[in-house]
């Protein structure tokens, strides 16, 4: 807002945008502004109205958290108005918050119960003798939708409570998408050219206003369990409810309801905010998004005795974190060849901060995503970054496209180029495949350069210093052309190389203006190179690059063959018959050895040169699968274990007989997961595989090695 504007203006202007932008989110299931900019618009209406108490309409959108229900559903009244949240941003309203709770309670330092802020969407359940009856969605708070034929579809509402439970309870909650399985069923939608979901709220609420519960059932959506609605207690034994919130969410536990592990109980100022922190510091890690923590006023007499406002309790508060959306103008949109020739778009925008990080950079993941989004230069994007994911084009604005004076859009819609940017190779895209690909192989540097940064990455031949920088630099000064090249770098090499990178970039280093030569660095990397000579067979494997060729399935080729020649020399015959290895693996494999070139790069690479041994690794013997007590399982290891690494389980599960693969499938006999496991967790679930956790398999091996 300009200081000139006039309020009475501005406060018909924001009401007007955020009532629009109410029926587009609540209505239509459409939203067209990202929630961080809806918060601001609200507050500075809320705070404009605060100030100009004579332009008060109770009408407004600040009179009213939330909207009119679609209408399809069947509308079910709630017996308890389902409440909101107010709002925090910053520490000193959360200091302000606690300071009026102790004024009004007359305790100095009461308890709060403090929770992660699930963004999802908030379902009220209702149960009568144990058994649920009703679901209903929050509505404009007094009214919502009967969504029961859908709620009973998800896994973790319990459909009959466990234990002693009242007569008539209703439980308050959020029905929420997974990150993991809202990853990977974008992932699938991709692949197969569907419309991805924007993000796992929208994915949550879009699956729960499903018309056909068939469809419901099929979305990954869970559930859990914050608050209470009506409840009436009956007699006989528990025929009274705890004394406080944190107490009620470890009861409705007792009773089957899913609450978050996270939960915790604190005093003070000091107490909240390092709870703040350390949800913040782990929001990644969570397996489901969270726009904040929640912290409610722990003992019910003390909730009674702040009472309401409007429509939000005045006992508990939402600290929200910064948003994981925002909209931003894009400046241009480019391409990224990767090490297969992928031809990924992406667009450079304005900077923008989001979650707390300053992006410039949103992958737009394919061409069909482009067609799909329709976005354009200059046009004004929602970008979403949620955890380690790269951050993504999600929609365009479409009412702040640049216009020509016609009123015709000023640029024409985006089409992927024909030949590829970095060599001019033609670009292609195979029937049926979703991902186009630069036909120029290793021709092409930007492969070469992703070949060499995976080659030297790591998990494959973990070359210390060696990073994109100086591969790039490598690259275009026509120093490597294949990853053999590198074992034959030297220090003058290296030095003369970042001599022409600086004169190139104009860069005087400090150490040329002393007329001085730094060598140590460059001195290194020779050293991290050869160090890199004496690896092993799997690693070999995996760092060649060969399509489709993870880390696992190097294991499993360097287990099964023992050493590298009789797997160049296997034919896709020999390499179908792998466990674990499917026909089109088998067969990029063999075409891989087949082609003279790779045999070349592999000869170059082993040959000893100026002194040096070759690349060498211990060869062994073939080892087939063991006999022992879990002959015949197989078994995926996902997340990270405390006490040992993935490796040395999945070496002591196989020393029992275990057949170890890295994908899970019907055929998976148990899959061990470990802390923040992901997507494999989520597909065994999904498919009814059995999950141990780490205490189970630590257990079971001291139960079985050695007997
Ligand atoms: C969420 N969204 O996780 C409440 N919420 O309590 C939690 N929401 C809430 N509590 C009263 N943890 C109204 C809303």
């Amino acid at each position: 807002m300009t200081p000139a504007t006039a309020p009475a203006a501005r406060i018909a202007d924001l009401r007007r945008r955020l009532d629009d932008a109410n029926h587009r989110y609540y209505v239509l299931d459409d939203p067209d502004i990202p929630d961080a900019e809806y918060d601001r618009l609200l507050r500075e209406l809320q705070e404009l109205e605060a100030a100009h108490p004579e332009f008060a309409d109770p009408s407004s959108p600040t009179a009213r958290v939330g909207s009119v229900p679609a209408g399809k559903f069947a509308e079910v009244r709630h017996a308890v108005p389902m409440l909101s949240l107010a709002n925090a941003f910053a520490d000193e309203e959360v200091a302000e918050f606690v300071a009026r709770i102790g004024r009004e309670t007359g305790d100095a330092e009461p308890a709060f119960s403090l929770e992660p802020k699930l963004d999802g969407l908030a379902i009220s359940l209702r149960y009568e003798d144990g058994v649920f009856v009703r679901g209903a969605t929050r509505g404009d708070g007094a009214t919502g939708e009967d969504v029961t034929a859908n709620l009973r579809t998800v896994r973790t509402v319990p459909l009959r409570l466990r234990g002693k439970p009242p007569a008539v309870l209703e439980v308050r909650g959020e029905v929420y998408m997974p990150k993991a399985a809202f990853e990977r069923w974008n992932e699938v939608a991709r692949a197969r050219g569907e419309k991805p979901m924007a993000n796992p709220r929208n994915g949550a609420a879009g699956s729960l206003r499903q018309l056909d519960p068939r469809i419901t059932a099929q979305r990954p959506l869970a559930f859990y369990a914050y608050a209470l609605g009506e409840v009436v207690l009956g007699q006989g034994a528990g025929a009274t409810l705890p004394p406080t919130h944190s107490q009620t969410l470890a009861w409705l536990r007792e009773l089957g309801f899913p609450v978050s592990a996270e939960v915790d109980v604190a005093r003070g100022v000091d107490g909240l905010l390092a709870y703040y922190r350390r949800i913040g510091d782990r929001r990644n890690a969570l397996p489901f998004d969270i726009d904040g923590v929640v912290y409610k006023l722990d003992r019910y007499d003390q909730q009674r005795a702040m009472g309401f406002v409007s429509r939000a309790p005045r006992w508990a508060i939402a600290h929200k974190f910064p948003a994981q959306e925002e909209a931003t103008v894009v400046e241009s949109i480019e391409v990224n060849v990767g090490r297969t020739g992928a031809v990924t778009p992406w667009v450079l925008m304005q900077p923008v901060q989001v979650g707390g990080v300053t992006v410039t950079r949103a992958t737009l993941h394919n061409a069909d995503q482009v067609a799909r989004l329709d976005v354009r230069n200059g046009d004004t994007v929602i970008v979403r970054r949620a955890g380690d994911v790269i951050p993504e084009v999600v929609r365009v604005i479409e009412d702040r496209r640049p216009l020509d004076r016609k009123g015709q859009p000023l640029h024409a819609p985006y089409q992927l180029p024909m030949e590829c940017p970095v060599c001019g190779s033609a670009i292609e895209r195979e029937e049926g495949e979703v991902v186009a690909r630069c036909s120029g192989g290793l021709f092409c540097p930007a492969q070469r350069v992703q070949a060499l940064f995976h080659f030297a990455s790591r998990r494959a031949m973990d070359i210390e210093g060696l990073g994109e920088r100086f591969i790039t630099a490598l690259v275009e000064f026509d120093y490597v052309h294949t990853v053999a090249d590198l074992y034959r770098l030297t220090v003058d090499d290296f030095v003369e190389m970042k001599r022409r990178a600086d004169e190139q970039a104009g860069v005087v280093p400090e150490t040329v203006k002393a007329g001085k030569i730094a060598t140590k660095w460059a001195e290194n990397l020779v050293a991290g190179i050869d160090a890199s000579r004496n690896t092993t067979l799997d690693r070999v494997l995996y760092a060649l690059g060969i399509r489709d060729v993870g880390e696992s399935t190097a294991k499993t080729l360097a287990r099964h063959f023992g050493s590298l020649d009789p797997i160049m020399a296997a034919d896709e015959e020999a390499l179908r018959q792998v466990p674990d290895i499917g026909p089109v693996v088998a067969a990029r494999i063999a075409h891989f050895f087949a082609e003279p070139h790779n045999r070349d790069v592999i000869a170059a690479l082993r040959a000893p040169y100026d002194g040096k041994a070759g690349v060498h690794w211990p060869e062994g013997a073939p080892r087939r699968a063991s006999e022992g007590p879990l002959s015949g399982q197989t078994v995926v290891l996902t997340g990270g274990l405390a006490a040992m690494s993935r490796d040395e389980a999945g070496a002591r599960l196989e020393a029992l007989g275990a057949k170890v693969s890295g994908s899970v499938s019907k055929k998976t006999s148990f899959v061990v997961a470990g802390e923040a496991a992901g997507s494999k967790l989520a597909k065994a679930q999904e498919l009814g595989v059995e999950v141990w956790d780490e205490a189970r398999l630590l257990a079971y091996l001291a139960g079985h090695e050695g007997a």
